[in-house]
């Protein structure tokens, strides 16, 4: 497929196109047919099992309901495939009929135009990236709430976690982060508790990234049109101190213990009545992203 044909996908429930197209708001119940209909069946957490297939390593995107995970994926798949990779859903991944259709829904999300769903009906699954036909890492998006839910000050990790942490693929953590995101500062910091003990818990080998998402909302932290990531770190690590004091016994041989990035998925705007317009991030964003990952991956 020519490069050309990914510039004007939409994401279905919000618009990728170039301008001023409005869809549906994937927020809005009234706007989610697919969300109220029969994909959303709730199983309980507690009963989900996973299967990890191959051994390339795992990139986990960790972060609260909202917090701007899938359409992370979105348009980090959708400059993925511009750049020559292909991006596809590990099949084997769960088992059921609702995975299925999560995976031929993540399909339509990135391909298609128009298709009329919200980005939550793809939360919970695992991505191969391949390069020249080799698999060169997954990307796991899991639901916000079976990381943290804002009520329980210490969600026990579900058994499909465990799953995940017990294999032995190298790992990256990406934690999400919002500048002024959740409300209120006893928000922030209770997830950014909940950072904290999680990075307790990992292997020493894992590897971790904080990335604050949604940056094209702060136009204080720009220079020129690019995001001064310094500046963004200084204020997500006030808002989100604990995230950041668990770090420092995790010294890699490039002297960091973590890496930090920016990342704008695009800009939404409320166009009133349920709906936004959505126009896509700069390429600048999912090429730097992509870069710390696979620095993370090799290093
Ligand atoms: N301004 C801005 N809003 C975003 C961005 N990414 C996501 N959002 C908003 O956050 C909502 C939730 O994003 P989503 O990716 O579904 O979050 P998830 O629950 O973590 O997967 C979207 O519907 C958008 O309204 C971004 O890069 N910038
Ligand atoms: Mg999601």
């Amino acid at each position: 497929m020519a490069n050309n044909d990914f510039k004007n996908i939409q994401l279905p429930g919000v618009d990728l196109g170039n301008q001023g197209n409005v869809t549906t708001n994937p927020n809005s119940p009234s706007a989610n047919p697919i969300n109220s209909g029969r994909v959303t069946k709730i199983q309980d957490p507690r009963s989900i099992v996973v299967s990890i297939s191959s051994p390339t390593p795992i990139v986990i995107l960790f972060g609260p309901r909202n917090g701007g995970k899938t359409t992370c994926l979105i348009r980090l798949t959708r400059w993925l495939l511009n750049e020559g990779y292909r991006v596809e859903p590990k099949r084997d991944f769960r088992l059921g009929d609702e995975y299925r259709e999560q995976c031929d829904q993540f399909t339509q999300l990135v391909y298609n135009h128009n298709a009329p769903m919200s980005t939550d009906v793809v939360g919970f699954m695992l991505l191969a990236v391949y390069k020249n036909g080799k698999e060169i890492c997954q990307l796991l998006e899991a639901p916000g709430e079976h990381y943290f839910d804002e009520n329980i000050e210490d969600l026990q990790p579900l058994p499909y976690q465990n799953t995940i942490n017990a294999v032995p693929n190298s790992k990256t953590w990406l934690f999400f982060l919002e500048r002024d995101g959740w409300h209120n500062q006893e928000i922030r910091t209770h997830y950014a508790r909940t950072i904290s003990r999680k990075i307790g818990m990992l292997d020493q080998r894992d590897r971790i990234i904080l990335v604050s998402q949604k940056a094209d909302q702060f136009y204080d932290c720009f220079d020129q049109g690019r995001p001064r990531i310094a500046l963004f770190e200084q204020q997500v690590r006030q808002q989100y101190r604990p995230a950041f004091s668990n770090l420092s016994n995790r010294l890699f041989s490039n002297g960091r213990s973590y890496e930090f990035t920016v990342f704008s998925s695009g800009s939404f705007v409320e166009a009133g009545n349920g709906l936004q317009t959505y126009t896509p991030s700069n390429d600048f964003y999912p090429r730097m992203f992509w870069r710390k990952i696979m620095d993370s991956i090799r290093g």
